[in-house]
């Protein structure tokens, strides 16, 4: 539970970095990727966590800018990343520039429940770590690299001479 904006801040800034280098490695020939049709494709689970941000945290009365564009993902990698770069960087600014620690214990409207806004952080983070774990199967099924981010890659322990771990 975030007791403290600067405790959400600094785990926000490291996941967003994390999702920030994934969203980076899409190239336009690799959004189309799923797991099977109907599925939700690389590029719209990307959309999705780029605009997640705002449609999420604007629900707590957090104010900055809304991302351009439709439900639909836009066919640029470039797109998808940029407007996760300023979604990110504006909910940053606008909870550190907007909220006290005492707004973390208050509730807000949260699609008809009441939620705290400590949990509606949590969910917040833990929702885009989810999807991003999608995006890196369909990545490396899409052959692209995918970047280490809690430990290192299979990719990354070839290169240093080692097995891939089972
Ligand atoms: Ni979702």
């Amino acid at each position: 539970m975030f007791t403290t904006i600067q405790a959400f801040v600094d785990e926000w800034k490291k996941e967003s970095t994390a999702t920030q280098r994934v969203l980076d490695t899409l190239t336009d020939a690799s959004l189309n990727q799923r797991i099977a049709p109907d599925f939700r494709s690389l590029g719209q689970l990307g959309w999705h966590i780029a605009t997640t941000v705002h449609e999420m945290l604007s629900r707590t009365g957090l104010e900055f800018a809304a991302p351009e564009g439709e439900e639909h993902a836009p066919s640029s990698a470039k797109t998808i990343a940029d407007t996760y770069r300023t979604s990110a960087a504006g909910l940053t600014s606008a909870i550190q520039s907007q909220w006290t620690d005492a707004k973390l214990a208050e509730s807000s409207d949260m699609y008809g429940e009441q939620w705290l806004n400590a949990t509606t952080l949590r969910i917040f983070i833990s929702h885009e770590i989810h999807h991003r774990g999608e995006m890196i199967v369909l990545m490396r099924q899409a052959g692209l690299r995918v970047p280490d981010i809690y430990g290192p890659t299979r990719e990354d322990w070839l290169e240093r001479g080692m097995v891939p771990l089972v």
